[in-house]
């Protein structure tokens, strides 16, 4: 399979699109059962520190409230469950809103089987599309939005690769 074939995404002249891959020692399963967690992304994401899902179950089209720590340039972010596909291990986000500044957002994120000094491990691959703010330049926003995945695909193998030494 061409594994980034869910990551080609069609920017308009205001926007800009970026990818990141990271590489996990730890079984899909383990790193999957974190990544479709919508409803809980504060398991591994360093930045939000509560979600609140709008419905009683996850589906999609389920939306959350999303709180960040404080120090940052926003305190929420409303988003919705766009696909999550447990065969073929795909999750797409979308934002709807919130006090910052990244209008139409969406992100897919994959994850893939690979083998690491044979053992099983995890390529995790991240793309978004998102408008440029105004007075912003594609650099900018790119860079912006890059460290904030960065972080959160860091934190995920941090925590995955421990779960994984220790079941
Ligand atoms: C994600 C990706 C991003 C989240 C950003 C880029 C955000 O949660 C933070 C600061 C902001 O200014 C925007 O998948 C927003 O988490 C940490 C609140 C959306």
């Amino acid at each position: 399979m061409e594994i980034w074939r869910h990551h080609k995404h069609e920017a308009r002249e205001n926007q800009c699109t970026s990818a990141l891959v990271k590489h996990i020692k730890a079984p899909l399963p383990l790193v999957w059962s974190l990544l479709r967690r919508f409803d809980e992304p504060q398991q591994y994401k360093p930045f939000v520190s509560g979600c609140v899902l709008q419905q009683a179950h996850v589906s999609i089209g389920s939306v959350r409230e999303v709180n960040v720590k404080s120090g940052l340039p926003a305190t929420t972010s409303t988003e919705r469950l766009e696909q999550l596909d447990d065969d073929r291990h795909i999750l797409a986000v979308k934002i709807l809103g919130g006090d910052h500044r990244l209008r139409n957002y969406s992100s897919v994120v994959t994850a893939h089987p690979e083998v690491v000094e044979g053992a099983p491990g995890t390529v995790v691959i991240e793309s978004f599309l998102v408008d440029v703010p105004d007075g912003n330049t594609k650099d900018e926003t790119s860079y912006f939005v890059r460290a904030f995945i960065s972080f959160n695909l860091s934190s995920l193998a941090t925590v995955s690769e421990r779960m994984a030494v220790q079941p």
